[in-house]
């Protein structure tokens, strides 16, 4: 048994190098096709792509060891086979958004892959310092839309691995109707003022993976819109920011069903929320939001650990006359400790048209380390299933002098 099983590994590991052998890539390299030591390499990596793209055996377009810019790139397939984009050296955007030459377009947009792969720990510098002044939506509903950094739509079976993400001038990266696909030691920057930043935005998807990664930024750290299915955050740092949320979600009629998210073993730094869920009153959209999962998390000075808002209404841009028509239900909350800069460290505040249900909390230990009074939880609209430890008692009822 012993003899057969190593037999069988020798064997596994031969056959698995000569598959490897055979599908060694063939490089594209940008400076062959003219990118040169800080200048604009848009023109030479789209070159390169399109013969990438072109190529039936594996290729990959290696960006090297150095210094560009990048002016704005649209990398689309098909592809016919596999293809890497090894991203060696920093890519500079211009500091002002309106060089963008297509004004409406983002900076990097990747579209229409099957089996793409993003890595070689690089840097995408979105040098946004000059397009966060020009953000002023918080108050002004016609505010110039400012280019996310990379933007990933209908893309599947694709990784993208051990790259940097810095500064940029709205969400770092957006990835919209694809599937399955995998962030991994994928490394997200920019300070906690900059607004809007989110770092991964996700979006009619199935099959999201985002692990080993650090994000820190302005706005959420992973932000969960409709249609997406199946997510696993595995040991994401996040902060400064705003957190893992899903939503906001409400604000349209079509929006479709949020299912399966699984967030697992992260850590949350001086953010304003660990996990939330937030969805808007008085909307049309019937959608549910089911099967979350949220595991083993650390939360360090944050503001709100965990906060179910069925009343979101940020700045007051909503009507409030009716409540959320959303469903919320299967919730498990476990094993989440830490500390909390505010008194009020959970809030699950449900819909009161529509209930949360089977919401599951245990061993929950956080500390409140401010002098406000005791910490407490809210409730409203949900009856929750206890398993094991409660600090604070989570939904405790309101303790009447006799
Ligand atoms: C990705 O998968 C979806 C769903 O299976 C499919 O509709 C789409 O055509 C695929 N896209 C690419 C680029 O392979
Ligand atoms: C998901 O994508 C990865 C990376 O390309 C691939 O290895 C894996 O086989 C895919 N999984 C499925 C179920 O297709
Ligand atoms: C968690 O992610 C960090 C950051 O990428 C990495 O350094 C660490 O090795 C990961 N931990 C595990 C257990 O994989
Ligand atoms: C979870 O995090 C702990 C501490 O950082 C680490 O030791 C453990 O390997 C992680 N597990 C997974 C599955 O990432
Ligand atoms: C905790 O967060 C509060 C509010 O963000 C901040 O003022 C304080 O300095 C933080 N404390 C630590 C120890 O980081
Ligand atoms: C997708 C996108 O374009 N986002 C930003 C990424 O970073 C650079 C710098 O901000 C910006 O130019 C991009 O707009």
């Amino acid at each position: 048994m012993a003899i057969k099983h190593i037999v069988g590994v020798f064997l596994f590991s031969t056959l698995s190098a000569c598959i490897v052998n055979a599908q060694t890539p063939v490089i594209y390299d940008v400076r062959k096709y003219g990118a040169n030591s800080g200048a604009d390499i848009s023109q030479a990596l789209s070159k390169a792509w399109k013969e990438a793209c072109e190529s039936t055996i594996p290729s990959k377009i290696v960006i090297p060891k150095d210094i560009f810019i990048l002016s704005q790139v649209k990398l689309e397939g098909p592809n016919k086979a596999p293809i890497e984009l090894e991203v060696q050296g920093t890519l500079k955007a211009f500091p002002d958004p309106n060089q963008l030459p297509d004004k409406k377009g983002q900076w990097i947009t990747i579209n229409y892959l099957n089996y793409f792969t993003l890595s070689g720990g690089g840097v995408f510098d979105g040098q946004g310092q000059t397009a966060w002044k020009m953000n002023d939506c918080h108050k002004n509903k016609n505010c110039p839309k400012l280019p996310y950094n990379l933007s990933f739509n209908f893309i599947n079976n694709s990784i993208i691995h051990d790259v940097t993400t810095k500064d940029s001038k709205n969400f770092h990266v957006n990835c919209i109707s694809s599937h399955n696909v995998t962030f991994r030691h994928f490394t997200i920057s920019a300070p906690d003022e900059s607004p809007n930043t989110n770092g991964i935005h996700l979006g009619r998807s199935t099959g999201i993976n985002i692990i080993d990664s650090i994000i820190r930024t302005g706005d959420d750290c992973v932000s969960i819109g409709d249609d997406t299915k199946e997510v696993h955050i595995q040991n994401v740092t996040c902060g400064p920011g705003h957190g893992i949320s899903i939503g906001s979600l409400g604000g349209y009629a079509t929006e479709k069903d949020v299912v399966g998210i699984y967030v697992k073993n992260c850590t949350f730094i001086g953010t304003q929320n660990g996990v939330r869920v937030k969805t808007w009153p008085s909307t049309p959209a019937q959608l549910s939001i089911t099967n979350l999962n949220f595991e083993d998390l650390i939360m360090d000075n944050v503001s709100n650990p965990i906060i179910i808002d069925q009343e979101y209404c940020p700045h007051n841009l909503c009507k409030r006359d009716r409540p959320s028509f959303i469903k919320i239900s299967t919730v498990n909350l476990k094993n989440i400790r830490g500390t909390t800069n505010s008194e009020e460290a959970v809030t699950l505040l449900c819909s009161n048209l529509k209930p949360c249900e089977n919401v599951v909390v245990g061993d929950i230990d956080l500390k409140y380390n401010g002098n406000r009074g005791p910490i407490t939880t809210k409730c409203v609209n949900v009856k929750p299933t206890y398993v094991g430890k409660q600090n604070p008692p989570l939904c405790a009822p309101i303790a009447h002098s006799v």
